[in-house]
């Protein structure tokens, strides 16, 4: 293989994961990782690292450049519940990072996008439950505006500019390897992490809150799967419904009991509950099943599991 691949956000939860896949897949020096801060010993001495802020366009630029980049995966973000303390930061982050990657492919230096959206870009006047991949969206926060947004402009730029820009509504994220951070989701990382450190959970939802959720493995499977897809295949080129599992913390919580008996629970809602309660509490990908052969693989039993063995060495 010959293409150079650039990932933006590399040291975040995702972009960790997805350079050191694509890595294993494609050799160490033709994935390019970035961030504006150095990410974990695994990543860094496993191929290329930039230091790179993705709001500037022309230090994009000559990182593409230098590097002679074709591909580049734009998992640079500001989550939902940071983006309700920073709005404006927020959308400059979101949206000028986006602009730069579009524009660049625009103009033909780059050759293919991902670019992540989620399960935020819906609200609470959105079908709560199996959430179509067409419906009422209307998001309620300040992140789900932006991701809303970055939906009307990948398509915008794909009818107009035939810019090949590829997207996943990425549900919560579960993972061991990186932390996620500032997301209305992270609970169902951090219960893990407590589980087993402290036997307790202090968790800022209520615990009837159902949300759509994914383990790491499954989200770094259907970002591979949909940038291989053959590009007639793609037929949304706004963002994939992608779903996986849907369960409540309590649920979490007894799942986590099966294993550790000792494990307790307990509830102190936060202004993240206002952000949880705008979102579905579960969701319809039938559309990526049918274009390019999406199925999850990990259930809750699974996810945890895996979870507490990976954190427990
Ligand atoms: C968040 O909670 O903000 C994210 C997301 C669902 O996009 N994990």
């Amino acid at each position: 293989m010959s293409k150079y691949i650039l990932i933006i956000g590399a040291c975040g939860q995702i972009g960790t994961e997805l350079t050191l896949t694509l890595r294993e897949k494609h050799g160490g020096e033709h994935i390019i990782a970035s961030d504006i801060r150095e990410g974990n010993d695994e990543l860094m001495q496993s191929g290329p690292f930039e230091i790179l802020d993705a709001t500037n366009y022309d230090a994009l630029e000559e990182v593409i450049a230098y590097y002679g980049i074709s591909e580049v995966y734009l998992m640079a973000a500001m989550l939902s519940a940071t983006a309700e303390k920073f709005p404006m930061r927020a959308w400059n982050l979101n949206m000028n990072t986006l602009f730069n990657v579009l524009n660049l492919a625009k103009d033909k230096k780059i050759e293919k996008i991902f670019w992540p959206s989620s399960i935020a870009v819906f609200g609470p006047n959105t079908p709560k439950e199996d959430t179509p991949q067409n419906t009422i969206m209307e998001p309620s926060t300040v992140y789900g505006i932006s991701k809303q947004s970055g939906e009307r402009w990948c398509e915008y730029y794909f009818n107009k500019f035939n810019v090949d820009v590829r997207s996943i509504r990425y549900p919560g994220l579960i993972s061991w390897k990186t932390m996620p951070g500032g997301g209305t989701t992270d609970y169902a990382v951090e219960i893990y992490h407590k589980a087993l450190t402290e036997g307790s959970y202090n968790c800022f939802l209520e615990e009837d809150t159902k949300l759509p959720m994914m383990f790491m493995d499954d989200a770094i499977r259907a970002t591979l799967q949909i940038m291989e897809a053959p590009e007639e295949n793609i037929k949304e080129r706004s963002a994939y419904n992608l779903a996986a599992m849907s369960f409540t913390p309590k649920e979490m919580a007894e799942n986590i009991k099966a294993v550790l008996p000792k494990f307790k629970i307990t509830y102190e809602p936060d202004f993240r509950q206002e952000i949880a309660n705008s979102w579905p509490s579960s969701i319809d990908d039938t559309t990526a099943q049918n274009d390019w052969g999406w199925n999850a693989e990990f259930d809750l039993k699974k996810t945890t599991q895996v979870m507490l063995e990976n954190l427990k060495k």
